[in-house]
């Protein structure tokens, strides 16, 4: 079908090859190349997570067009460079193209003259992924509430996804293996961290801002000659949020050198000095939105985030993988495990990562 899809969208040269990228664990994703060496993104919107396509792809257009409006009147500093994915119409002006299945394809601008990594390369290119997110966060601070629908109900509440698991677990068949004991007991001594951002939500001590949702570091582009991040990509998740959910996630997701599909648990650990260097490229662009609160719910973001996407992983592992594409089954058993094995690494360093923080201000 991807080929029938790929041509619904008009493109000034002739489609030399579509090949599948299999990075994503949501939607399905091919670049597709043209004669004249153009790309473009081809992608099949995973309609069990995202129940509503329509508004998802409006939520982009929104996004793209106040983004763009901003960086016209004022770009980032030192005149660097900065690009917004495009969406690209169907022959009928369409934003997706409706297969006979009733499944949503869309197409996406390709980034020229960029790549994304699924491990940090250096401090470097954590420092870079960090400033990424900071720019990111600034230029979609002041995008209203009201103009972006939610894609995606209960996206990071963690209380929530505690919840479903409690569901689950009651109904699971799966087999009581080691590893999934393992994983139940893990849950069971870490269930009360579970609403500590949302409590300070609640409380008023954290503001909703626009956030991306996604901020995982392979959603970071970088520009193939600089190596300066010049986008971030996958915006199917922008809605208002804490920015603590996206600084989680690019920490649990650049800090840890493995990467999330290792199965070598017992040598997956977080490494505080990218830790570091992505907090600094964060701040220098975020430094002046953020108050003392924000501040003092960074660790906890760090710690939560891995815990949350173990539990996500663990309970879709449970629930026969209905919500992640697993390539085979263990495959979202293993993800979890990666998750709470960085979790548990960001615990025993509490003192160090809480100290960078401090040291970040
Ligand atoms: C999913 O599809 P992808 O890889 O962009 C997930 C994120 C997880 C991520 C972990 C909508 O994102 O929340 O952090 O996997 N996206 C959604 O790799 O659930
Ligand atoms: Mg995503």
């Amino acid at each position: 079908m991807e080929q029938q899809a790929a041509h619904q969208f008009p493109v000034d040269s002739e489609i030399v090859e579509i090949k599948q990228d299999t990075t994503g664990n949501i939607n399905k994703t091919y670049v597709v190349t043209l004669a004249d060496a153009e790309r473009f993104i081809l992608q099949r919107i995973n309609k069990t997570v995202f129940t509503q396509p329509e508004l998802v792809m409006r939520n982009i257009r929104t996004f793209s067009e106040h983004v763009t409006r901003k960086l016209a009147v004022a770009p980032l500093d030192k005149g660097r460079r900065w690009e917004t994915p495009r969406v690209m119409a169907t022959q009928d002006g369409r934003d997706f193209w409706l297969d006979p299945e009733g499944e949503y394809w869309r197409a996406l601008s390709f980034i020229p003259r960029s790549r994304s990594y699924n491990t940090a390369q250096s401090e470097d290119h954590a420092y870079e992924v960090g400033f990424g997110l900071g720019a990111f966060h600034n230029l979609i601070s002041d995008l209203p509430a009201d103009q972006l629908a939610d894609t995606l109900p209960g996206f990071h509440i963690a209380p929530g996804y505690l919840a479903h698991f409690d569901k689950v677990v009651t109904n699971h068949k799966t087999e009581l293996t080691a590893e999934v004991r393992y994983g139940l007991d893990f849950v069971a001594t870490r269930r009360g961290l579970a609403s500590v951002l949302e409590d300070a939500k609640a409380s008023g001590k954290l503001p909703l801002r626009p956030i991306h949702g996604d901020p995982k570091i392979n959603n970071v582009m970088m520009d193939t000659t600089t190596g300066q991040a010049i986008s971030i990509i996958d915006l199917d998740t922008v809605k208002p949020g804490l920015v603590h959910y996206d600084i989680g996630d690019g920490l649990r997701s650049a800090c840890n050198p493995l990467g999330e599909e290792t199965k070598d648990f017992d040598s997956v650990c977080f490494e505080p000095e990218l830790g570091k260097a992505i907090l600094s490229g964060y701040l220098e662009q975020a430094h002046h939105f953020l108050t003392p609160a924000d501040y003092e719910h960074l660790f906890d973001a760090i710690r939560l985030i891995a815990f949350e996407l173990g539990l996500r992983f663990f309970t879709d592992h449970l629930a026969g993988d209905v919500y992640f594409t697993a390539n085979y089954r263990g495959h979202n058993l293993e993800r979890a495990l990666v998750q709470f094995a960085l979790c548990k690494s960001i615990e025993s360093q509490e003192s160090t990562i809480r100290k960078i923080i401090a040291d970040a201000l």
